[in-house]
C-alpha cells in the first residue's frame, strides 16, 4: 500500500513536473551594460531596454557605468563571471575594448553593441552593432544650415559646437559628418569646438564661455544632444541673447525636451536619433542565442525636425 501511493505520488510529480521540464526554455539571460544617464536620450534608451526585456521574459541584468569606460569593463566581467547568455553594451568611447572582449569570446558568451560603436581590428569581437549612423545625422544637421545659409549669401556665419562625450562614437561622427557637409560653403566658420559631456550642466557651462569669448560674433550654436543645447539656451538667455534668434541652434536627437524648445521659438532644429533599441535588442539576441546568422549592422531609421513642424509633430513623439 505504501509503496503503491509513493509510486502514484512519485508519477503524479513527474507528470506535472514533466511538461515544464521538457518544453519550457530557461529565460534567457541578458548582461547588458549602460553608459550612465547623462541625458534625455539616455533615459529612454534604458526604459525602452528594461520595458523591452520584461515584456519578452528576458532575465535582464543591467549595470549603470556612471559615463566610465572602467566600470563597463567590470560589468562585462561580472556577466562572464555570471555565465550570461548574451551581453549587450553601449560603450562610452570606441577605443580599449579588445582585452576584454577577448575575454568573452573566450568564454564563447556572444557581444551584441548598441547604441555606439568600438573601434576594434578584429570584427568578431562581437555579433552585431544596432544603432544610428552618427555621420548621417552630423551631415543633415550641416546640410539643413546650408540651407538657412542660403538666406543670407553674403554674411559669414560663425559656428560654435558643442561636443559629446571626448572619444565617443556619436562626438566623433557628428563632428566629421557636419564639417563634411558645410566644408562646400566658405562663409560657415567653426570658431570654437569643446566638450560639453552631452549634459546640460557641462553645456551651459561650455556655452557661457563661448559668450565670454565672442558674445556678439556667434550666430550659430551646433550641439551634438538636445542637452547639451538646453543647457545652452540657459546660458544665451543669462547673457541677455535670444536662442533661436540672435544664435541660431541646430542640436541632435529629437527628444521632447528640444521639441519644447522648438514650440517656444528657442531651438531650429533638432536630428532624430532614436534611443528606442529595447524590441529589437531582445529580438536579436534571441537570435543570437538560438544560433540564427544576424546582420553585421543593423541601423536605425531617423528623421530630421525643423522647428516648423514642432507643434505638429510634438504629440507623436515617443522619447
Ligand atoms: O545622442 C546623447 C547621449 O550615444 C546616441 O548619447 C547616443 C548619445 C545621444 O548621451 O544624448
Amino acid at each position: 500500500m505504501k509503496l503503491t501511493r509513493r509510486t502514484f505520488l512519485g508519477s503524479a510529480v513527474l507528470a506535472t513536473l514533466a511538461p515544464s521540464m521538457t518544453f519550457a526554455a530557461a529565460p534567457l539571460v541578458l548582461g547588458f551594460s549602460q553608459v550612465g544617464a547623462e541625458s534625455e536620450w539616455r533615459t529612454a534608451n534604458t526604459v525602452s531596454i528594461k520595458d523591452a526585456a520584461k515584456k519578452d521574459g528576458v532575465t535582464l541584468k543591467f549595470a549603470d557605468a556612471q559615463q566610465k569606460q572602467e566600470n563597463q569593463v567590470k560589468a562585462i566581467r561580472s556577466f562572464i563571471a555570471q555565465k550570461v547568455d548574451v551581453i549587450a553594451f553601449s560603450p562610452v568611447v570606441e577605443s580599449g575594448w579588445d582585452t576584454v572582449l577577448r575575454e568573452a569570446q573566450a568564454a564563447k558568451i556572444p557581444v551584441i553593441l548598441t547604441d555606439r560603436a568600438v573601434d576594434v581590428s578584429d570584427k568578431s569581437l562581437y555579433v552585431t552593432f544596432i544603432g544610428s549612423d552618427f555621420v548621417e545625422e552630423g551631415r543633415r544637421a550641416g546640410r539643413w544650415l546650408l540651407e538657412r545659409a542660403k538666406k543670407t549669401p553674403d554674411a559669414t556665419l560663425n559656428i560654435v559646437e558643442l561636443q559629446g562625450t571626448v572619444g565617443s562614437a556619436p562626438a566623433i561622427d557628428r563632428k566629421k559628418g557636419f564639417e563634411e557637409v558645410i566644408a562646400s560653403n566658405p562663409k560657415l566658420k567653426i570658431i570654437r569646438s569643446q566638450t560639453g559631456d552631452f549634459t546640460r550642466a557641462k553645456g551651459k557651462e561650455v556655452m557661457e564661455a563661448f559668450l565670454k569669448a565672442d558674445g556678439k560674433k556667434i550666430n550659430v550654436l551646433y550641439a551634438h544632444n538636445d542637452d547639451m543645447a538646453i543647457g545652452a539656451i540657459q546660458a544665451i538667455e543669462e547673457a541677455g541673447l535670444k536662442p533661436g534668434t540672435d544664435i541660431t541652434i541646430i542640436s541632435i536627437d529629437g527628444v521632447k525636451g528640444a521639441f519644447e524648445a522648438m514650440m517656444a521659438g528657442k531651438l531650429n532644429v533638432t536630428v532624430e536619433c532614436s534611443p528606442l533599441l529595447g524590441p529589437q535588442l531582445m529580438q536579436i539576441a534571441r537570435d543570437v542565442k538560438a544560433g540564427k546568422p544576424v546582420a553585421k549592422r543593423i541601423t536605425t531609421e531617423e528623421g530630421v525636425f525643423p522647428a516648423e513642424v514642432a507643434a505638429k509633430e510634438f504629440p507623436n513623439r515617443k522619447y
